[in-house]
This record gives C-alpha cells, structure tokens and sequence, in this order.
C-alpha cells in the first residue's frame, strides 16, 4: 500500500540538491531529522531539522564514526508497522517510525581516486550509512530510501501524485537500486584493499597462496622475495623436506623445481635417471643402471656448469651417489629418498642442503601456469603434453634404429625442459650438449655442439661426443640450416615437431645427409 511520510532522516555527504530537497519536503509536512553536516546545511537555509542525537541520546561521538548507530534510529527504519508486537516495542521504547531515508555515503570512491593516504581512506569508509540503507531497504514495505542525488525530483513527484505518500512499485525500485550502491561500495573497499596490499609488497602477489618463507632476497639481493605455498599439496620442492643446510634461496627453489620436475619425466620402474641444473636449464641429464652412473653419466656432459648446480635423482639417494656428488661443490640435492648412510656423507658438507620429498610428482597431472606482465598476468595450462614411439612420425628415407629412437624420445623429454631455443644431443641415454635460451635455433645448435667439443677435450677423447649422436629440436626447424649444424656436430638422427613451411626442404636436407628424421607433431616451447 501507499506508504505517507511524515519523518524523514537526511545524512549527506554530497549535498547537491539538499536545501531543495529538505524545503520540499518541510513543505509538505515532512519532519526532518538530520546528522552533523546535514543538519547544519539545512539549518543555515532557514529549515527546520531535528538532530539525530537529540533522537538517540547519544552525542556524535569518536570522529563521527557513531552517529546514527543506534535502536532509535535502526527501530525507526526496520520496524514493521503491520505487527503487533513491533509497533509495540516502538511504543514500550519510544522509537519513532522513520518513512523516508535520504543518505549519500562518504565519498570513499573520490577519496581514494584523488591518491589519498590509506588512513584518509579508511576514514572514508561509511559504517552508520550503509546500515541505514540496508535497513531502510529491506523494509521498503514500508520505508521510501533514496541514495542518489538524481532521485529527489523523483521522490517528490510520487509523493505527489499519492498525495504525500509514496507507492510500492517506486519504493522497490529504490531498494534495488539502494542494495546496488552499497554492493558496488563494499566492492570498491575491497578492490582497493587489494591492490593497495599488492602495491605495498609486490612479493605477495601470489594472493591465493599461503606464505611459506620469507626469503633472504630474490633473484638478486635488492629484491625482496618471499615463497608461497600454492594448496595443492604437490609432490617438489614446496612438499619437500629438507634434511641440512641452510636455508633455499629464491634463485636454488626455482632451480631445484627446474632439476626435480625435469627428473621426475623419468619412471624410477624404468631406469635410475639424474638431472642437474643450472639457471633454470639442465647441464647434464642422463639415466643408467645406478643412480650413480646416472649421476656421473649427467655430470659428464658439462662439468663445467655443473659446478654450484642443483641436483635431482629419480629414486632413493646412496650413499655412493651422495660421496660421488660431493666431489663438486652443489647447491642442493633434491630425491625422493634418502638412505641414513647417504645422508650421513652429506652432513660433513655444511653448505650442502639435502631435500627429500617422498615421492615423484606425476608429470602428466595438469594444472596452470601463472606469470606476470605488466599490468596483467598469463594463465596456461601446465605442458603435460608428451610423445611416445607410437607418436613419432618417420620422414625420412632412414627411419632410426631402436637405440637411435630411445635417444631420441629421451633427447624429446630433456628439450621440453630447456629454456627455448633448445637443442640437445644425446648418446646413449645421456644428454652431451645442451643449447638453451638463444634467439636462434642455428647458435643453439652451435653452442650444444661447442660445448660438447670443449668435454671432448677435458675428457681427453678423441672426438666430441655429438658424433653418432640424436639430437632434439623443442620447435621446428624453419630452414635446412640448424639441422645442418647438428649433422656437422655429428647427430645421426633427428626428433622434432615439424609443421614448417620449409619442412619439404629440411626433409630434404636430412636425406642428403643421411640423417634419420621423426617429426612429433608437438612442440615443447619454454621460457
Ligand atoms: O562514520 S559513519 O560510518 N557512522 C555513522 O553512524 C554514520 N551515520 C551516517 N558515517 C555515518 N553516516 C554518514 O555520514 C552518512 O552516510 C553520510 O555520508 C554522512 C553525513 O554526515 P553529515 O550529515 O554529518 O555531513
């Protein structure tokens, strides 16, 4: 029914309009209450207006915080008219009815837009506002409550047409539009929390994580850094335990992540397979028999890096692996065991740290990726993408022989690790070049194959071991000229995605030097 209105409660902050407004409504009968501001506003004007204290008892009071937080106004706008017992707490109490509610909020939006300091934007979060408009609204049976400024002429003109009441139909549609503002209020505290706290510490960006360490610094010692813990419980580096040593650098996690999910590509049912890492990009990958012929296998195919690397075994450290790995200075040891005499050989080696993790985590699970740019992040599933034999399509004349085509899928599993452009080559079943990180595929190619030739060297062997070698392509070739790098180092056979538009030219390429090619159809890049 239509609803008449007698009291009004009027609480600005924005006062456009407010004088009109309240010389209006005197007009037409309407008693008005007011707060502070408001009240003053409309005094000054010559109108008449009740201040909400005078109604509560209480004074404004702790910076104007409370004001109209209180029974006499909260009874005024929630209480019922058509039930018994509410009109009588109204009476028992001397709570009087409030029918219209006028009320703008502080203006926390504006406030934070114009760059204010967070203890002025806190002030600008309306508490005594809001309530009253959700009270009013959620009684718009009974209560008209207006929060936009635009609305008074509208106010005026229903009162008017319902001789001095107004009609259910308006009075709903205030309430929705009522909730909306103090919906898109609350959203605009929140959002502005958010980025605030991002702005304060960019480190805890990671927002659905759980702080796991704060870091001593990150990538580089003027960066502060800290490690979340994502929820998921995955079996690595944030599952693992560690046994001794200090404590993990920014830098040592993101290699020991790089080392164990690269290792972890290899089933310990299958063969004992050892990865060592440096800067995020293998410098030796290699399974065998042992995880110490792995491990020596691996640290072969560049001794140089492998010095101060990060190393990932597939099964349970030994004691003969763990003295082995000691020969070199090494950042961290990351397996999914360890036996009691292993780790008693690492605990001579203060600097060493040890982690186990009590399993592998299972590289076909997906899941996301998340990475930052500027003014935005990119999300991607995780690459589970994998290749077996039954994959491969052979392209060429000569179609690789089954030791060539085990190195060759081993070769596949080590590139999807290595920072693109990768290239690697592998002789029985272990990596013994690795080209990374290069803007071209041909230097890639040249850098694996030089590296290789400096091993030969330091090994005192008469030829680098790329010769008779397989070699991995993470990315199509899109000319001859990488893969006739690779055959000039000596690989033997070839694994790549194919899909270039040159791919009848490379293929060529391949037959003329008697290489063995299979395209996989997949690429692996990684950056
Ligand atoms: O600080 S508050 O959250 N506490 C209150 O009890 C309260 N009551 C009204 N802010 C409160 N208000 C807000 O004061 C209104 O939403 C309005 O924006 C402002 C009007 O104050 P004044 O009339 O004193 O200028």
């Amino acid at each position: 029914t239509d609803q008449p209105i007698r009291r009004a409660l009027i609480s600005v902050s924005d006062k456009t309009g407010l004088i009109d407004l309240a010389k209006a409504l005197a007009a037409r009968g309407v008693e008005i209450l007011s707060t502070g501001g408001s009240a003053k506003a409309m005094r000054d004007a010559g109108v008449a207006v009740k201040d909400v204290a005078e109604i509560t008892g209480f004074p404004e009071m702790m910076d104007g915080r409370v004001k109209t937080l209180h029974p006499m106004v909260h009874g005024g706008l929630l209480a019922l008219r058509d039930n018994d017992t509410h009109v009588a707490a109204m009476e028992e109490h001397g709570i009087g009815a409030i029918d219209l509610l006028v009320v703008n909020l502080y203006p926390f939006e504006e406030t934070v837009a114009k760059g204010a300091e967070w203890d002025e934007c806190i002030e600008n979060i309306d508490i005594g506002g809001p309530a009253m408009i959700r009270a009013a609204s959620k009684n718009h049976a009974f209560v008209s409550v207006v929060v936009d400024v635009e609305d008074y002429d509208t106010l005026l003109g229903d009162m008017d047409q319902h001789g001095g009441a107004t009609c259910p139909k308006f009075r709903r549609k205030l309430s929705q539009k009522a909730y909306a503002r103090t919906a898109a209020y609350d959203a605009a505290v929140s959002n502005w929390m958010a980025d605030a706290i991002d702005l304060d510490a960019p480190y805890r960006r990671a927002k659905a994580g759980t702080l796991a360490q704060t870091l001593r610094y990150g990538e580089n010692p003027h960066q502060k850094a800290a490690f979340y813990t994502d929820g998921t419980g995955r079996i690595g580096v944030a599952t693992a335990q560690q046994h001794q040593g200090k404590e993990l650098s920014y830098n040592n996690i993101n290699d020991t992540d790089a080392a164990f999910e690269l290792v972890a590509e290899f089933d310990p049912a299958e063969t004992a397979a050892c990865a060592i890492i440096k800067h995020a990009n293998p410098c030796g990958v290699a399974r065998g028999a042992t995880l110490l012929e792995a491990y020596k296998a691996a640290f072969d195919c560049d001794r140089t890096s492998a010095f101060g690397g990060i190393v990932a075994l597939n099964g349970t450290l030994d004691a003969e692996t763990a003295r082995e790995i000691t020969g070199i200075f090494t950042e961290v040891v990351i397996a999914p065991d360890a036996t009691d005499e292993a780790k008693e050989v690492f605990a001579a080696k203060k600097n060493l740290r040890l982690l186990t993790t009590g399993g592998l985590p299972d590289v076909r699970v997906g899941g996301q990726t998340l990475r930052q740019v500027a003014g935005g992040f990119l999300m991607q599933d995780k690459d589970v993408g994998f290749v077996g034999m039954d994959d491969l399509k052979v392209v060429t004349k000569l179609a690789p022989t089954d030791v060539q085509m085990h190195d060759l899928l081993f070769a596949w599993k080590v590139a999807k690790h290595v920072k693109s452009n990768a290239i690697v080559y592998v002789k029985d079943g272990a990596t013994v070049g690795v080209g990374a990180g290069q803007m071209s595929r041909v230097d890639s190619a040249l850098i694996a194959a030089k590296k290789a030739e400096r091993m030969a060297e330091a090994l005192g062997l008469p030829e680098p071991l790329t010769k008779g070698s397989a070699v991995a392509s993470d990315a199509f070739f899109p000319f001859p000229d990488g893969l006739m790098e690779a055959a000039a180092a000596g690989a033997t056979c070839v694994i790549q995605p194919g899909g270039s538009m040159r791919d009848n030219e490379v293929i060529a390429a391949a037959d003329e030097a008697g290489l063995a090619m299979v395209f996989t159809g997949m690429r692996h890049f990684r950056h």
